[in-house]
């Protein structure tokens, strides 16, 4: 692969990465992992040899291609590239990578931009679901600039929203995968859901912290993190995703009681690092469990109330709004998210 590849780095949400056309990459998927773990850098904690920022967050990887489907415009396939395995994994999807995937697709060509707003439809491969985003574009141009400021980045960008529908069991099958609100786990009580992101959401407190930990302190805590660990490996089998041993997902999500003005506070481990905020699916489907009577959240959750109600939840940079609309049988129907994305470079990857 000496002549290297096309790519374009973007910020996408809270994540960062690199953005390729699918049919750039090499077809056989052995090939483009070996690809992408030399361009990454990985294995290596601080991949000093490649592209990898030496954290999760900014180790990802959006392949982007013209859908074949109705109902979408483009096909987004994320993948994360592990830091310091030699490990590709398809086995999760991304919500924050997904921001970058409008404003990428109109950039190559691949969907037409309209005067002022485009709509694009991405069909997300990782879990078989379809998501709208609305990327401003004006002359028909993307635009970066704007008003629209996210924890977790600092200044402001131009918005990008995100609406989702029909992600209930997006990677498990069912919402609730083992058709139970609560479950319980290595001793421990356990909301086993997947609105979009498999997540084990726990009561930080059953983990012997208070819940409003900094991620440098939760990422010190060894004996927090084999615990989690240990709980994560038997939630795997239970929530439908087999041995995830090698696996990103399921996600761990430590709830706690709100600061004044959210309506929960979560502290997440993706799985084996505490993220510096939290990611897009994740937030959404800790916000479900909020609204799930007997689930571990619902009772330390305050809830605006509502048939549309906008869920702020709390991380280590600050809160994540997710916009939830509740069908007239008050289950989830639909929810959005605001992101932003910067393009920040485009040139050729080598290997
Ligand atoms: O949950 C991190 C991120 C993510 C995933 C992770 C994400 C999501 O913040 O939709 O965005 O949980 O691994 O990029």
């Amino acid at each position: 692969m000496n002549k290297g590849v096309r790519a374009m780095w973007m910020r996408g949400g809270t994540s960062k990465g690199g953005f390729f056309i699918g049919d750039e990459l090499p077809a056989d998927a052995a090939m483009r992992d070996a690809f992408l773990l030399r361009a990454y850098g990985s294995p290596d904690a601080r991949q000093i040899d490649g592209m990898g920022g030496a954290d999760p967050l900014t180790s990802k990887v959006a392949v982007v291609s013209r859908s074949a489907r109705d109902d979408a415009d483009v096909d987004y396939l994320f993948l994360q590239v592990s830091v310091d395995q030699a490990v590709v994994s398809d086995a999760q999807n991304c919500g924050n990578m997904l921001a970058g995937v409008g404003p990428f697709a109109i950039e190559r060509g691949l969907v037409e931009a309209g005067d002022g707003q485009t709509e694009v439809r991405i069909f997300m491969a990782n879990t078989g679901t379809v998501a709208a985003a609305s990327v401003q574009t004006p002359g028909r141009r993307v635009s970066y600039d704007g008003a629209a400021r996210i924890d977790g980045v600092p200044g402001t960008a131009a918005p990008v929203p995100l609406a989702f529908s029909d992600i209930a069991g997006s990677s498990c099958g069912a919402l609730l995968p083992t058709g139970n609100v609560v479950d319980t786990v290595d001793g421990v009580r356990a909301t086993l859901i997947d609105n979009g992101m498999p997540c084990v959401v726990l009561q930080a407190e059953d983990l012997g912290i208070g819940g409003h930990e900094d991620r440098a302190t939760l990422d010190a805590d060894t004996a927090l993190k084999q615990r989690l660990e240990h709980i994560r490996l038997q939630a795997g089998p239970l929530m439908r995703l087999g041995d995830v041993a090698a696996q990103s997902v399921p996600k761990m999500m430590l709830v706690s009681a709100p600061a004044h003005g959210g309506a929960i506070n979560v502290r997440s481990f993706i799985p084996h690092r505490c993220h510096a905020s939290i990611g897009v699916l994740g937030a959404v489907t800790v916000a479900t469990a909020c609204l799930l009577e007997g689930s571990v959240a619902y009772p330390l959750a305050v809830l605006p109330g509502g048939r549309v109600q906008t869920i702020v939840v709390q991380h280590p940079t600050g809160a994540t709004g997710c916009v939830i609309e509740l069908d007239p049988a008050g289950q989830v129907a639909r929810a959005a998210v605001l992101r932003t994305a910067r393009k920040l470079f485009d040139g050729v990857l080598f290997d």
